[in-house]
């Protein structure tokens, strides 16, 4: 052979080779890039498992001997059929919950199991001895909610804010004082994918004050949730997160507004002021500054703890050892700053979805049910002392409580 031939050759070896590695490494690269659905990651599986499970689940494993036809007919029925079941373990929930007589051992296993690990894990160190599950009628309970809460926040006299000059940082008007105002009614509107069609936004709105929680929008939503916000709670993911622009969004300006935290079950303010589980400091000193007539506070953990001891306490199951939801804390705030409380979507009407919020498509039973949060036995607390009808609480998820202002107890 000529050497230039040879030398052709040679070159024309080489590009194939090229060729055939840049091939190999876009198609790697094409199955690396499929997006790894959540159950996915959470089940553990790899990344072939998942594929093989897809095809799988796809129809494509035909048991031999089965029929193509016989095959199709089973898998409509099984999918019926586990519709059917969905459906009726979905109701009998909701009914559990109207009568205040659901159990952990109703919840999904996932749930349940979510329920374990927060008990064994106690991430906020919380070391209870107090007692639990007392078997306390309606009226025994609005009294001892209303003795026991008291609202309190970070006002700038323990250290270490009072060593940085939060005394003069902090709202002059506390938050208690609020309490003066006294709103004859107020509604508190949890962000439940159920609310969506609910067209419950006249009547929300016709409530003397209107509370919401985080990033729940009422633009778009009107019709549903109203117009009129009063007070917001948000929590420090709020604050801290970029994708919240709390410093631009509308939805936290011109309201009074309440952050918290997940300190430790101790409270040790310092402890907490130096890791926030997210940094709700610096954006709450900041807005102080930018904005000092806006009354904008920080509950105090010790108000946040004794929220959950009033829920353990009667409970007779141990609750996730966690702070209570927004939505709780949110409730007893509303009874004490008002005569009656009107709370939407709490406990979940007929249109119960896993829909989580209502300005949100992402599906998750936890959200209502709970997984961090006690949630779930927030909401059988606040079934026995729901005043309001068994039908407003069916149709429209409205539970009617008494503000703390209007309990008579014996001394
Ligand atoms: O979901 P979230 O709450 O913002 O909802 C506000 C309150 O409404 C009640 N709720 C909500 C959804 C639902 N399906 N059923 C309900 O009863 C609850 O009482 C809830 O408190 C929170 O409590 O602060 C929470 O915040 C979110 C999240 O941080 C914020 O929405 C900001 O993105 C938490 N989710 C996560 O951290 C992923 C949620 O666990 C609790």
């Amino acid at each position: 052979m000529k050497p230039h031939r040879k030398w052709l050759l040679v070159v024309l070896l080489a590009w194939l080779l090229l060729v055939l590695s840049l091939l190999c490494h876009f198609q790697d690269l094409r199955f690396s890039s499929f997006p790894q659905s959540r159950s996915a990651v959470g089940s553990g599986l790899t990344r072939t498992e998942t594929r093989h499970l897809a095809s799988v689940q796809g129809g494509s494993m035909r048991p031999v001997g089965v029929s193509e036809e016989d095959w199709r007919t089973r898998r409509t029925d099984y999918r019926s059929r586990s519709k059917e079941y969905y459906r009726s373990r979905s109701l009998e929930i909701l009914q559990r919950l109207w009568s205040g007589n659901m159990t952990v051992t109703m919840l999904s296993p996932r749930l349940q199991k979510v329920l374990k690990v927060q008990l064994s894990s106690n991430r906020h160190q919380v070391m209870y001895r107090g007692p639990r599950g007392a078997h306390r009628s309606g009226l025994q309970l609005y009294c001892e909610l209303k003795k026991r809460t008291r609202i309190r926040t970070v006002d700038g006299t323990e250290e270490p804010f009072s060593n940085l000059g939060w005394a003069k940082l902090v709202p002059s008007r506390s938050l208690q004082d609020l309490r003066a105002s006294q709103y004859q009614s107020c509604a508190v509107v949890t962000s439940a994918g159920a609310v969506l069609n609910s067209s419950l936004g006249r009547e929300i709105d016709s409530h003397d004050a209107v509370l919401r929680f985080n990033a729940a929008p009422t633009k778009g939503f009107e019709r549903d949730v109203g117009t009129k916000t009063t007070i917001r709670i948000i929590n420090s993911q709020i604050v801290a997160r970029h994708k919240h622009q709390f410093n631009s969004s509308s939805l936290y300006q011109d309201v009074t507004l309440l952050v918290w935290d997940p300190a430790s079950y101790s409270s040790n303010l310092t402890r907490w002021f130096q890791e926030p589980d997210f940094d709700l400091f610096s954006a709450y000193v900041q807005r102080r500054r930018l904005r000092p007539e806006q009354p904008f506070y920080i509950l105090h953990p010790e108000f946040i703890w004794s929220l959950w001891e009033l829920i353990q306490d009667n409970t007779e199951d141990q609750i996730q050892p966690n702070p209570p939801s927004s939505g709780f804390t949110g409730i007893l705030l509303m009874m004490s700053l008002c005569r009656e409380v009107s709370v939407y979507e709490f406990i979940p009407s007929v249109r119960r979805t896993d829909l989580c919020h209502y300005y949100e498509r992402y599906h998750d039973a936890a959200c209502t049910l709970g997984a961090y949060h006690p949630l779930l036995y927030e909401k059988l607390l606040i079934q026995r002392i729901n005043e309001g009808h068994q039908d407003q609480l069916r149709r429209k998820g409205k539970v009617t409580l008494r503000g703390f202002s209007t309990v008579q107890c014996g001394s």
